[in-house]
């Protein structure tokens, strides 16, 4: 059984894996709407990822015998200013859910909750790749500057990544 502490923090991150979702989403429809369609692509996938993140939680909740409930999902940005705006903020979003993820944990311990800590030990891991993903893009983002092919090329890159669902989720 959860704490209702640590039921009510779960249900914010559902809500918080939504609002990841939903910002991806967005950015992927300014991706095709301003012609990059491997950065539409990648963004997509980010969106299906969150999604799962999301699924997670939410039979993770439900498996604890706590009661889901869902909250409203904030307006996410819809313009940028181009690739690398996308990506600063989608770093700078990665890492508010990281916090967001490392303050589950203490809350875990604090509550001597066990299996919760274990639980979210594969978010703790999968924020590694993600930060890491964003920074890799935005390292080749300054190596090519204004260059129109380098970004055509890194945009040709982005549309081979493809979704493998976590087969460790109930919902794969
Ligand atoms: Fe982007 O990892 Fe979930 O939110």
């Amino acid at each position: 059984m959860l704490s209702k502490k640590m039921k009510e923090a779960l249900n914010e991150q559902i809500n918080k894996e939504m609002y990841s979702a939903y910002l991806y989403m967005s950015m992927s429809a300014h991706s095709t709407n301003v012609g990059l369609p491997g950065f539409a692509n990648w963004f997509m996938i980010q969106y299906k990822e969150e999604m799962e993140h999301a699924m997670k939680i939410y039979d993770y909740v439900n498996d604890r015998g706590g009661k889901v409930s869902l909250k409203a999902i904030d307006e996410p940005l819809s313009t940028f200013k181009d690739a690398m705006d996308m990506f600063q903020k989608t770093l700078k979003h990665e890492q508010f859910i990281t916090k967001s993820i490392n303050e589950l944990v203490d809350l875990a311990i604090k509550e001597k909750d066990h299996a919760t800590q274990i639980f979210l030990q594969w978010f703790v891991t999968e924020q590694i790749e993600e930060e890491g993903n964003d920074n890799d893009i935005i390292a080749k983002l300054k190596l090519i500057g204004e260059n129109g092919n380098g970004l055509l090329m890194l945009d040709k890159e982005l549309l081979a990544r493809v979704f493998t669902p976590d087969t460790t989720s109930e919902n794969a």
